[in-house]
C-alpha cells in the first residue's frame, strides 16, 4: 500500500467550495435556533468562511445563493473575499420561496410564473459575471404532492423549454448545474428527482450543462458510488453538494453519518479522474442547526480531506489483479486496508509542514475569533438559513 507522503502531492490539489448558508442559523421546520456570533450578512459569512480555509487550507471557495446573498455591489463582496484570501464560487438559484411557485417555476403551467423564474437565473448570471463565478447551480423543489394533480409529461417538456431559455444566457467560461433530488418539498413527484433525469435535461442542453449530485438526495441504500462512476464516464459530474444522512435530506457534517460511504465515494472520484480535475466542484452543502458553525464547517472539510487520503492509499495495481484473477476476498481487503488506515497523524504533520496549524479545530477554538464575534455581532438580525 502507497504511504501517505506519496500521495502528498495529490492532497495538496483538494480545494473545497463552503455553502454561504453555512454561516447563517438554520434548523427544522419545527424551530431555528439562534445562536450568538451569526454572520449578520454575507460580507459576515464570507469573513467566517474565509477562516475555515485560514485554519485548513483546504477551502478556498465559498458559494453563493440569490437572492440571500443579494448586496449592493458583488464587486464590493468579491473585492472582501479575495482580501480574505477565498474567492467567489458557485451561484445558486432560489425558486423555493416564493408564493407565485406554490405550483412550479420553470414547470408552471402560467407562462408569466415561468418567465419570472426564468428571469431570476438570468439575474444570477449577471451575479455570476461581477462574482466571477462559473457555475450556476439549479435546484428546482418543484413537483406534486397527489396522483392526477399535475401532467407530469408536459412539466418534463416545459422544464426543458426553461432551462434552454437560461442556458442560452450561460457564458462561454460559465457552466449550469442541475441537482436532483428525490423528494421534498413534493412529495408524491419530483421534476428533477434522479441522476438519469438531470443527465437527460443537461444533455439536451449542451457540453457546459452539467449533473450536480448532493449526497443526501437519494432513497436509502442507493449505490451511489455508482452514480458518481457513471457520470464521470459519460463526462457530466460538474459537482457534488457533500453532507451526510440518517433518514432523507439531514444536511450533516460529511462523513458524519458513514465515512465509508464518503471512502467509496472519493475512490470513484480518484478513479473515475474526478480528483484534482477542475471540472468536479466539491461543495458542501450542509446546515449547522446545534453545533457551532465555523467549526462544523472545519470538521467537515478535514472528514473530506481524511477519506480523500484514505482512497488514494488503495493500492490500485493490487487491487486490479485481485479482480482480474478472481480474488474476491483479496480484493475486498485491499479496499478495506485503505479505508481502515488511520491517516490522522499523518495528514498532521503534512499540515504543519505546509504551514498550517496540526489540529486546525484546536487552533481555531484558541484563536479568539468565536468570542470576539460572539461580542461584535449583537446589533442588526443573524442571517437564517435563507437571508
Ligand atoms: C436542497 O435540498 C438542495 O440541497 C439545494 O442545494 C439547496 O439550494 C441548498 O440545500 C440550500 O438550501
Ligand atoms: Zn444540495
Ligand atoms: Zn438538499
Amino acid at each position: 500500500m502507497p504511504h501517505l507522503k506519496d500521495v502528498a502531492p495529490q492532497l495538496a490539489q483538494q480545494a473545497i467550495e463552503l455553502p454561504s448558508w453555512a454561516f447563517g442559523n438554520s434548523g427544522t421546520r419545527f424551530k431555528v435556533f439562534g445562536s450568538a456570533g451569526t454572520a449578520r450578512d454575507p460580507f459576515e459569512k464570507i469573513a467566517d468562511a474565509a477562516q475555515v480555509h485560514r485554519y485548513t487550507g483546504l477551502a478556498p471557495v465559498v458559494a453563493l445563493h440569490i437572492p440571500w446573498d443579494t448586496v449592493e455591489s458583488f464587486a464590493d463582496l468579491r473585492k472582501h473575499a479575495e482580501d480574505l484570501g477565498v474567492q467567489l464560487g458557485t451561484v445558486n438559484s432560489n425558486t423555493f420561496q416564493d408564493d407565485d411557485y406554490k405550483l412550479g417555476a420553470l414547470t408552471h403551467t402560467d407562462a408569466t410564473i415561468r418567465r419570472k423564474a426564468i428571469d431570476h437565473h438570468l439575474e444570477c448570471i449577471d451575479v455570476m459575471d461581477a462574482t466571477g463565478s462559473r457555475d450556476l447551480k439549479i435546484w428546482l423543489a418543484e413537483g406534486s404532492n397527489y396522483p392526477g394533480q399535475a401532467d407530469l409529461r408536459g412539466r418534463q417538456d416545459r422544464l426543458a423549454e426553461s432551462l434552454a431559455t437560461i442556458y442560452e444566457r450561460i457564458g462561454e467560461n460559465q457552466r449550469l448545474v442541475l441537482e436532483y433530488k428525490f423528494f421534498e418539498p413534493a412529495f408524491y413527484h419530483t421534476d428533477v428527482p434522479d441522476w438519469g433525469t438531470s443527465y437527460a435535461q443537461v444533455s439536451a442542453l449542451g457540453e457546459r450543462a452539467v449533473v450536480c449530485l448532493d449526497t443526501g438526495h437519494h432513497a436509502p441504500g442507493t449505490n451511489i458510488e455508482f452514480i458518481v462512476m457513471q457520470l464521470l464516464r459519460l463526462g457530466k459530474l460538474g459537482s457534488f453538494d457533500f453532507n451526510s444522512r440518517f433518514y432523507a435530506d439531514d444536511d450533516l457534517i460529511v462523513g458524519a453519518a458513514d465515512p465509508f460511504q464518503l471512502f467509496r465515494i472519493l475512490f470513484e472520484v480518484v478513479r473515475g479522474g474526478g480528483y484534482g480535475n477542475p471540472d468536479v466542484a466539491f461543495m458542501l452543502d450542509q446546515c449547522h442547526n446545534i453545533e457551532q458553525k465555523i467549526p462544523g464547517q472545519i470538521r467537515s472539510v478535514l472528514n473530506v480531506q481524511e477519506m480523500t487520503a484514505r482512497a488514494l492509499l488503495v493500492d490500485t495495481e493490487a487491487l486490479t489483479a485481485a479482480q482480474e484473477s478472481g480474488d474476491v476476498l483479496g480484493a475486498n481487503a485491499i479496499f478495506m486496508d485503505a479505508f481502515y488506515t488511520d491517516v490522522r497523524p499523518g495528514l498532521a504533520e503534512w499540515r504543519e509542514s505546509r504551514g498550517l496549524p496540526a489540529d486546525p479545530m484546536k487552533a481555531y477554538a484558541a484563536s479568539g475569533y468565536q468570542q470576539q464575534i460572539e461580542t461584535d455581532r449583537v446589533g442588526g438580525a443573524q442571517a437564517s438559513w435563507g437571508a
